[in-house]
């Protein structure tokens, strides 16, 4: 920041709050603060015109410059003084490298460089002597003179070159020579040097506003106001002004919560309802998350020491040494698993207790320190095994929540260890990486151990499919914050084809645990901030995607998101084994569970607990056979094959009703756009017999639209409705009574912009028992 003599320092203590204008906003963490805003007279309002939250893992390169290495006054700018916290700050450390003082800055210098509005960052300051963090205006314009600083000023919102509670506010124009002008203020507000606080500046035509916590601090036309649009720097400066560096503790660090730079807009824009519908059905699957629907039926393992303790919620007091599944078989686990027709595994490598189902490094409570194998087993490596030879995929469930780590004297949980750079994975002499990436995170020691034990999972059994991330907490220590993140950044890394479940952006837990679903089950929903910034909150309320949720959180500033339901619940009374005594769910009860999930656009994760001995037990098993015969004798033959289809309206040759009956389906039927209603006839090559309907949107390309429909069949010459629905989303199963019929109607009653139908097919359902005994 330049700083020449300071013509004239008013000080002041400050009172003077204006009549204020509040807006929710989010901050780095997950606490929520009222923001201020600058009043705006009748018929404006504020509009975000750029910000960074800083939520990332990385500072982000398209919105920041990140300066050095060069020499800047008593001291060097250099890059790696300038990194994200992975709880939502910028960090500017200032520190001593051999003889040299270093320092962080940034500047969106080309990147953002903007004009008028309300310019405001949220900041904690920095504790040691020596050097100034300052957030400020710059362009290269302000070395120009003449024409005062209307075309070209230094704005400095905020510099601290005092540890006590004073800033100071500054322009400067007319270059930096002997024609250089310059205003100032400095403000003494108590409390400033502890805790964030807000730095704002108004920047009108004809004046500036200067802020600290919402407060006006200055206001003043010196150098006739910036006509031209400047670039924001964030920096840390080495020299005397800010005191005797030698004397200073380092490192130290200034953090930045978020930038925001508002523009006064037009409040004329009232969101239509066809705004809202045609931005619900632009919200799309990636393809991970695609892949993922595609599952459809998983399992889940619930396994761990609380087997052996008939535990739901282990204490992490648990002796390693209970644990010991002798005859532990997960190709036996993996024979039910797809005699059951699942596609994917989901294994508690990490339950709350905190024992590790895998070889992990970076903990002794793991079977490392049982009898079983003799301590050499691995039972995350015999899974992976067993379903690479069965053609499943594979999940992991590392709990964020660990009680081995909050209990035990030397646990990392809450330790209120200091935040430091760290590389991961931390290296561990014996036991060599083959995979040599490697990352650095500025994290304490809980958060380096997750990310060390996903580094070793996701690197060291093949590829990870989903990573399970649950919301329960047995207890909490320390404050001990989870710098999510990282967590998803190294995932992605790692394993980009592995959806985030819960706790994270892909695939969001259904809200209960009972097998419940909705009637109306969308995946399109509203945030009420932006994905990098989101903190995945349970979704528990029935209504989570109806058009009045959607329209209620964009018009208050939310923001849509595909975030498509998993519905998870246990076969037995329980996550985990307990004993012989213990529920278990029919075949019956499952399969209810399993069309109103798989058929109500969900996927349906089923939990099959192993015994002590580490099997699925018997009764399980049986039933799980018992599943997939009944799903196999229903769904191998599709009575519509050989159908023909006709529409009441198509959008042209390449969308005909046709598409939903080729077996492909990436090629769909479509009405042209705002046909919200339409029907479909379906003629079979002769009657047949049948009580299921399954259709399914084309969700790939056109998002999830269809609202209510209803099902006929033609019996003795008149349509008879035979179901009737809301949702479809990727596939709607439909139990109808049994019926026998040439022709069948689907009546689309309403849809978002217009439905789609990707693919149709008709199948009998014989009565269970009549399976179930054979
Ligand atoms: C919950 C956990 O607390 C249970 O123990 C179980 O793992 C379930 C799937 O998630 O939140």
């Amino acid at each position: 920041m330049t700083r020449l003599v300071i013509f004239f320092v008013v000080f002041s203590v400050f009172t003077n709050p204006l009549p204020s204008v509040y807006v929710r906003a989010g901050t780095g963490e997950a606490e929520k603060l009222e923001e201020y805003m600058p009043p705006v007279p009748e018929g404006k309002k504020w509009k975000l015109a750029w910000s960074d939250e800083f939520s990332g893992a990385r500072i982000d390169k398209s919105r920041w410059e990140v300066l050095g290495d060069w020499r800047r006054r008593d001291g060097f700018w250099v890059k790696e003084d300038s990194f994200l916290d992975g709880k939502g700050n910028l960090v500017l450390r200032t520190k001593k490298d051999n003889s040299r003082y270093t320092c962080g800055a940034v500047r969106t210098k080309n990147k953002f460089e903007h004009k008028f509005g309300y310019w405001v960052a949220r900041c904690k300051f920095p504790k040691q002597q020596g050097h100034w963090p300052a957030f400020w205006l710059h362009i290269g314009s302000v070395v120009r003179v003449g024409n005062e600083g209307r075309d070209g000023t230094e704005i400095d919102i905020m510099e601290k070159p005092w540890l006590e509670d004073k800033i100071t506010q500054n322009l400067h124009w007319d270059g930096y020579g002997r024609e250089h002008k310059h205003a100032g203020k400095t403000s003494t507000i108590p409390g400033l040097s502890e805790g964030f606080h807000t730095f704002g500046l108004l920047w009108k035509p004809d004046e500036y506003v200067f802020y600290v916590d919402g407060k006006v601090t200055w206001r003043t036309s010196a150098g006739g106001v910036s006509q031209v649009p400047e670039y924001i720097k964030l920096t840390e400066e080495i020299g005397k002004w800010g005191g005797d560096i030698t004397k200073a503790q380092l490192p130290d660090y200034f953090l930045v919560d978020y930038v925001r730079v508002y523009d006064m807009v037009e409040d004329d824009r009232v969101l239509t309802e066809r705004d809202v519908i045609r931005r619900a059905a632009s919200i799309r699957p990636s393809p991970r998350q695609l892949a993922w629907q595609q599952l459809e039926f998983i399992a889940f393992v619930h396994f761990g020491v609380n087997t052996f303790t008939g535990r739901e919620w282990g204490t992490g007091r648990e002796d390693p040494k209970i644990f010991n599944p002798e005859k532990l078989d997960t190709d036996q686990w993996c024979r039910m698993m797809k005699a059951a027709g699942m596609t994917e595994a989901v294994l508690t490598v990490k339950h709350h207790d905190g024992f590790c189902l895998w070889q992990t490094r970076y903990t002794k409570h793991s079977l490392a320190s049982s009898r079983w194998r003799g301590g050499k087993g691995d039972v995350l490596r015999d899974l992976v095994d067993s379903c690479r030879k069965y053609g499943l995929k594979v999940g992991v469930y590392l709990s964020p929540a660990d009680l081995y780590q909050i209990e035990s004297p030397e646990g990392l949980y809450g330790n209120l260890s200091k935040y430091s750079e760290r590389v991961i994975p931390r290296p561990v002499p014996g036991r060599p990486f083959r995979d040599k990436r490697t990352f650095k995170y500025f994290v304490d020691d809980y958060n380096e151990y997750f990310l060390n034990q996903l580094f070793e999972l996701l690197t060291e059994y093949g590829p990870i499919h989903e990573v399970w991330f649950d919301g329960a907490h047995p207890k909490r220590k320390g404050g001990q914050k989870y710098t999510y993140a990282q967590w998803y950044e190294i995932i992605r890394e790692l394993a980009p084809q592995a959806v985030i479940f819960g706790k994270g952006p892909d695939v969001r837990w259904c809200g209960n645990e009972g097998g419940g679903t909705r009637a109306a089950e969308w995946s399109v929903v509203p945030i009420n901030a932006p994905v990098d910034k989101f903190d995945w909150p349970d979704m528990t309320a029935q209504d989570l995607g109806s058009l009045a949720k959607l329209r209620e959180s964009l018009g208050s500033g939310g923001y849509l998101h595909w975030y498509p339901a998993e519905t998870n619940t246990s076969i037995r009374h329980g996550w985990f084994w307990r004993d012989e005594k213990q529920n278990v769910k029919t075949a019956e009860q499952i399969l209810d569970i399993w069309y109103r999930s798989v058929g109500g656009n969900t996927v349906f994760l089923l939990n099959i607990p192993p015994n002590r001995d580490g099997l699925f037990p018997e009764r399980d098993s049986r039933v799980l056979r018992q599943i997939g015969r009944i799903l196999h004798q229903t769904f191998k033959t599709n009575l519509a094959e050989g159908a023909t289809a006709a529409a009441s309206v198509s959008h042209g040759a390449a969308f005909e009703a046709a598409n939903m009956l080729d077996g492909d389906t990436t090629t769909c039927w479509i009405p042209p756009d705002w046909t919200t209603q339409a029907e479909l006839v379906i003629t079979l090559d002769e009657k047949k017999t049948f009580n299921r309907v399954m259709f399914q949107e084309q969700i790939r390309d056109f998002g999830q639209r269809i609202v209510r429909f209803a099902v006929d069949a033609e019996m003795d010459a008149q349509w008879r409705q035979i179901a009737e629905g809301q949702t479809v989303g990727y596939k709607r199963i439909c139990r109808t009574p049994t019926v026998t019929a040439e022709k069948v109607r689907i009546r689309i009653l309403d849809s978002r912009v217009c439905p789609t139908i990707s693919n149709f097919a008709l199948y009998y359902a014989p009565p269970i028992q009549t399976i179930i005994d054979n």
